[in-house]
């Protein structure tokens, strides 16, 4: 097992870290921006280095630093977290160059599933279900008039680089489709440096469904059950619930079967989580892979009773899981809510500031993941993510019940918070019935 973990990461989901590692008897050591220092997680640590100006370039995005970071501090694996350098297959391949373990997959697993197309070749090649589309990508006009023709308009155009929402295009027609080609791959080239780009039938008012997974290195691969993240915003997730309410359980059975078989065929290791959408039908179609472990990884942690961030380090240390699929048990239902520095009568415009005043809920099945404090002030430079309220009960009726009761306890003055505005959708009959696709809060509650 490792003896020193570096964390390069900052706020809630390193303060989770920490936890975990003192939890395993390991020592955790931080980086941390000009904007972090004196953050009170940080007095969790063992070590703490800083590593550069407020700007994440400058600091969290700086592979070099990092590294010199573990090295001087004689760190033997660096957990990225979320975000950041995460998903960067160059920066896995860099710390393994240098002798550190990356707590996540190999920089090849990364790169093949990085890449949408690739990862939807694996996928089928695997007999996932994926959305009807192109097979790989799309290398002219021609190509693309003759795969939209074949499975019909309207089609989603998708740069192969891009995911969780980036560089996406609908075309309803040809006409639509011969522009939508050129703004697409002139998007992708300007944002991801890449102008590959493939494409889908477009899914009408899908729901997000997602199955966490996790494998160790001698090839064992569970499941750990699915994730519904169907409200959203603007690709920001805002609530998140398992088990999902769209799904019966034979289609739940087969989803996590497809998510356990995709990541066999891509030999992939540690946490991930394998995205789908299901349409009105409830048939399920795969869609991208995230190679990390996830913000809203606590939602599976309380369904099923299992750390997920100590045995993603446990499967990252080269040791087996210990866990067989059969003693993965659900219990009950739990749902999340993100609470955000931001205001969400003004299009959510991020609120930085000191927090004033600040009381947690608690309480029977209650959990709340933070780093902030009394004092503390939300930095205007990073994701303004304050905490993460999650709460357990036995049915989802008595999930919602807690949860509004949580939001009505919780304070958090004077910045604005996303607070009212989960409190508007938790109330609403439509959620309440379970019936909601990725639509719902556009359509419905602005
Ligand atoms: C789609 C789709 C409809 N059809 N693909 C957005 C995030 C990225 N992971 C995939 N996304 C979508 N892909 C096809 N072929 C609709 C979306 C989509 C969406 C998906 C999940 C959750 C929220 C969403 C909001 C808008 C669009």
């Amino acid at each position: 097992m490792f003896k020193r973990i570096l964390i390069a990461n900052r706020g809630e989901i390193a303060l989770r870290i920490i936890r975990a590692c003192h939890e395993m008897n390991i020592e955790a050591v931080a980086v941390f921006s000009e904007a972090d220092r004196g953050a009170d997680y940080l007095r969790q640590t063992d070590r703490a280095v800083c590593i550069g100006s407020t700007i994440p370039k400058e600091s969290y995005l700086r592979m070099d630093r990092i590294i010199a970071a573990a090295e001087v501090t004689g760190a033997d694996a660096i957990h990225p977290g979320y975000g950041f350098l995460a998903e960067n297959a160059q920066f896995a391949q860099m710390c393994r160059d240098c002798k550190l373990e990356f707590i996540g997959p190999s920089a090849d697993a990364m790169r093949k599933l990085g890449d949408k197309a690739s990862a939807r070749q694996i996928a089928k090649a695997a007999r996932v279900p994926t959305v009807p589309g192109s097979d790989g990508l799309v290398e002219s006009d021609e190509e693309a008039v003759e795969v939209a023709e074949s499975i019909g308009f309207p089609v989603m155009i998708k740069a192969s680089a891009g995911g969780g929402g980036r560089g996406m295009r609908i075309a309803r027609d040809k006409t639509d489709l011969i522009a939508a080609l050129k703004q697409a791959r002139q998007e992708a080239a300007g944002a991801f440096n890449n102008d590959a780009i493939y494409l889908e039938k477009y899914i009408d008012q899908p729901r997000h469904v997602e199955v966490q997974i996790m494998a160790d290195q001698s090839g064992a691969v569970i499941h750990l059950y699915e994730r519904d993240c169907t409200i959203q915003r603007r690709h920001q997730k805002l609530i998140e619930e398992a088990p999902s309410p769209a799904i019966d359980s034979r289609t739940r059975r087969d989803l996590c079967h497809a998510a356990v078989k995709l990541a066999k065929a891509a030999k992939y290791t540690t946490a991930g989580t394998v995205e789908f959408l299901v349409d009105a039908k409830g048939k399920f179609y795969f869609i991208e892979v995230n190679a990390r472990i996830q913000v809203e990884h606590p939602v599976t942690e309380m369904l099923t009773g299992i750390d997920l961030i100590k045995l993603q380090i446990k499967a990252a240390a080269g040791e087996p899981l210990g866990i067989s699929q059969r003693s993965v048990r659900t219990d009950g239902h739990v749902i999340e809510c993100r609470i955000n520095a931001e205001d969400p009568y003004n299009g959510f415009r991020p609120c930085a500031g000191r927090i004033e005043k600040f009381r947690p809920p608690g309480g029977f099945g209650v959990r709340l993941d933070s780093h902030v404090f009394e004092g503390y002030k939300v930095s205007p430079y990073y994701d303004s993510l304050v905490g993460k309220l999650i709460v357990h009960q036995p049915t989802r009726l008595e999930a919602i019940r807690a949860m509004q009761r949580c939001l009505r306890e919780m304070t958090v003055e004077p910045i604005k918070t996303t607070i009212p505005f989960h409190l508007r959708v938790l109330e609403h009959p439509r959620f309440q019935a379970g019936e909601i696709d990725t639509g719902f809060i556009e359509r419905t509650l602005l």
